[in-house]
């Protein structure tokens, strides 16, 4: 009976049923200081990404995956771009497009916004059905070596009236490892 469990067992891990969640250290850019986690785990209808996060600016906030495993600064134009190093958001099928979390002509980073009460908490998780933590048979992830990043303004999911959702200025972000 056991031997036959610890069987199922291993074979739910060797077709990656089970993804072991992921928790990302989120850094303010602007003081550099630990905001809290956010920690992504899989589910049947795919990635869910769960904030635990205090000290942000309260109301929704643009959410994406950026495509490189770094928060560092850049300096384009003698202007310093916090967390630019990070890349733009997640395209892996070069659609050069910004869209919604469910449709597949547009970046794949696309995650629904972040919600942020009026004391600066987020801890309302999101739902992203594209993104995949294991896949089936190359059990390669969407997340790894990716960037999760937190920007000033809301997302309206679309490239009008402003590209990117319009969420300007990137405030938070962690690497995913
Ligand atoms: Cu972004
Ligand atoms: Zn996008």
């Amino acid at each position: 009976m056991i031997k036959k469990q610890i069987l199922t067992l291993a074979i739910l891990f060797s077709v990656g049923a089970f993804a072991k969640p992921v928790t990302v250290e989120m850094v303010d850019l602007g003081s550099n200081q630990v905001v809290g986690t956010v920690t992504i785990t899989k589910s049947e209808y795919g990635a869910v990404f769960t904030p635990d996060l205090k000290g942000l600016p309260a109301g929704v906030h643009g959410f994406h995956l950026h495509e490189n495993a770094s928060c560092d600064s850049v300096v384009k134009n003698a202007k310093t771009i916090l967390g630019g190093a990070a890349g733009g958001h997640y395209d892996p099928k070069g659609t050069d497009q910004h869209g919604t979390p469910w449709s597949d002509d547009n970046h794949l980073g696309d995650l629904p916004a972040l919600y942020v009460d009026a004391s600066g908490t987020a801890t309302q998780p999101v739902l992203a059905p594209r993104v995949e933590l294991s896949k089936p048979r190359t059990k390669s992830s969407d997340v790894t070596n990716r960037a999760l990043m937190i920007h000033a303004g809301g997302d309206n999911h679309s490239d009008h009236p402003a590209r990117l959702g319009g969420g300007g200025a990137r405030i938070v972000c962690g690497v995913i490892k």
